[in-house]
C-alpha cells in the first residue's frame, strides 16, 4: 500500500500544553510522526495540490486567523506559542474583534492546542498527504495510507482543537465528492470522537460518519459524541456515534466496528475514509481502551473485508515507541 508524509509536517512543535489544571509536554509531538515514519519507510512526498480542497471545507477568515495569529501574538510582545483563556461560549454573536485573545477564543475550543509560527505550513502537507492517498485510491489502488500528523479530526469549519487544525479526513471526503463520488463515509476509530468531522457533515446526507470512542460523558470532548446525536436535516441518520466505556478490550471493539460497518454499508459509499488512531492502544498514556497491537490488523481486515475503496488518515497515538507498530499491524490487515 502506497503511504504518504512530508517532513514538513514535523515543523509543527508547540512547547507545551494545559493538562489537568498545568502544563505539561506537548503529547502530539513531532516525535510520533518521526517514529511512524521510520517503522514503516517508504514513504513518498505528497505533491503539492493547493489550498483548493482546505477552502471547500474551511472558512477564509479562520484560514486567515490559522495563519496570521503566530505574528500578531509575537506583535503584543507575547512569549511562546498562541493558546487562548477566553470563550465566547455565552452570548455568542457575530463580532469584528482584533484583539488576538479574541480572535483565539473565537476559533477555538480548548486551551490544549497551541499555534505556532510552523503550526500552519505542518497542517497544510498533513493534507497534503491525505489528498496525496485519496488520488491514489481514485486512480485504482485498492487502498493508501496517509501519515497525517498534526491530526485532523476536532478541527471544524472554523475552529481548531484537540490537536487539530485543518480537518484532513473531512477535505479528503469533501475533495472525493468533489472529484465525482456520489457518497462518501468516514469510519473513526481514534479513541476520541471526531466533533470537527461530525459537525462539518452535520446537516449533509452525502457524507456518513460514523465514530467509535471513549464515551464523552468520560472523556475529551465532553460536549460532543453522544449517542443522540444522529444529524440534522438532510443529514439525519448519516451521524453514527458510538460511545465505549473505559476499559473496553477487542471484543467489544469489534462488535461496535460491525455495527458502524452495518451501518455504513447501508449507505452504500463509493469511497471511505478511516480516521485511524492508535490511542486505543492499552499503553496509551492519556486514554482508557484495552486494545493490543495485533488487534488492528483484525480490525483492519474486518474493513477491508467490505471492498470500499479506502483511504486510511492517522489521527491520534501518543504512545510513542508503540506508534510504529501499532500502525503496521493496521496497515497488514489491508
Ligand atoms: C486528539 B486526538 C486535557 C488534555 C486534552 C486533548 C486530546 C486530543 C486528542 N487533559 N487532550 O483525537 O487523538
Ligand atoms: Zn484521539
Amino acid at each position: 500500500m502506497r503511504r504518504f508524509f512530508s517532513p514538513n509536517q514535523l515543523a509543527h512543535a508547540p512547547l507545551q500544553e494545559l493538562h489537568n489544571g498545568g502544563f505539561t509536554a506537548y503529547a502530539e509531538s513531532p516525535a510520533r510522526g518521526e517514529a511512524m515514519a521510520t517503522a514503516l519507510g517508504g514513504l513518498e512526498e505528497p505533491d503539492d495540490r493547493g489550498d483548493a480542497a482546505i477552502r471547500a471545507v474551511h472558512g477564509a477568515d479562520y484560514l486567515d486567523f490559522l495563519q496570521t495569529a503566530p505574528a500578531k501574538w509575537a506583535a503584543a510582545g507575547r512569549p511562546g506559542d498562541v493558546m487562548g483563556y477566553v470563550w465566547p461560549v455565552v452570548g455568542r454573536r457575530p463580532l469584528t474583534l482584533n484583539r488576538i485573545d479574541a480572535l483565539v477564543g473565537q476559533y477555538s475550543f480548548d486551551a490544549s492546542t497551541p499555534l505556532t509560527a510552523d503550526t500552519y505550513q505542518s497542517a497544510y502537507w498533513s493534507t497534503q498527504s491525505a489528498l496525496a492517498a485519496l488520488a491514489a485510491v481514485q486512480g485504482g489502488d485498492r487502498a493508501a495510507f496517509a501519515l497525517c500528523r498534526p491530526p485532523g479530526h476536532h478541527a471544524g469549519a472554523d475552529y481548531l482543537g484537540g490537536y487539530c487544525y485543518l480537518n484532513s479526513a473531512a477535505i479528503t471526503a469533501q475533495a472525493a465528492r468533489d472529484g465525482g463520488a456520489g457518497r462518501v463515509a468516514i469510519l473513526d476509530i481514534d479513541y476520541h470522537h471526531g466533533n470537527g468531522t461530525q459537525d462539518i457533515f452535520y446537516d449533509r446526507g452525502d457524507v456518513f460518519y460514523a465514530s467509535l470512542h471513549a464515551d464523552p460523558a468520560t472523556d475529551y470532548p465532553f460536549y460532543w459524541g453522544h449517542a443522540d446525536e444522529r444529524g440534522d436535516g438532510d443529514g439525519l441518520a448519516a451521524n453514527l456515534n458510538l460511545p465505549l466505556p473505559q476499559g473496553t478490550t477487542m471484543a467489544g471493539f469489534r462488535v461496535a466496528q460491525t455495527t458502524a460497518l452495518d451501518a455504513i454499508a447501508s449507505f452504500a459509499p463509493d469511497l471511505l475514509v478511516v480516521s485511524f488512531g492508535a490511542d486505543t492502544w492499552e499503553g496509551d498514556p492519556i486514554s482508557h481502551l484495552k486494545l493490543a497491537t495485533a488487534d488492528y490488523a483484525v480490525l483492519a481486515a474486518d474493513i477491508a473485508a467490505r471492498g470500499w475503496p479506502t483511504v486510511i488518515l492517522m489521527e491520534g497515538g501518543y504512545a510513542v515507541d508503540a506508534l510504529g507498530n501499532n500502525v503496521i499491524s493496521f496497515l497488514s490487515g489491508f
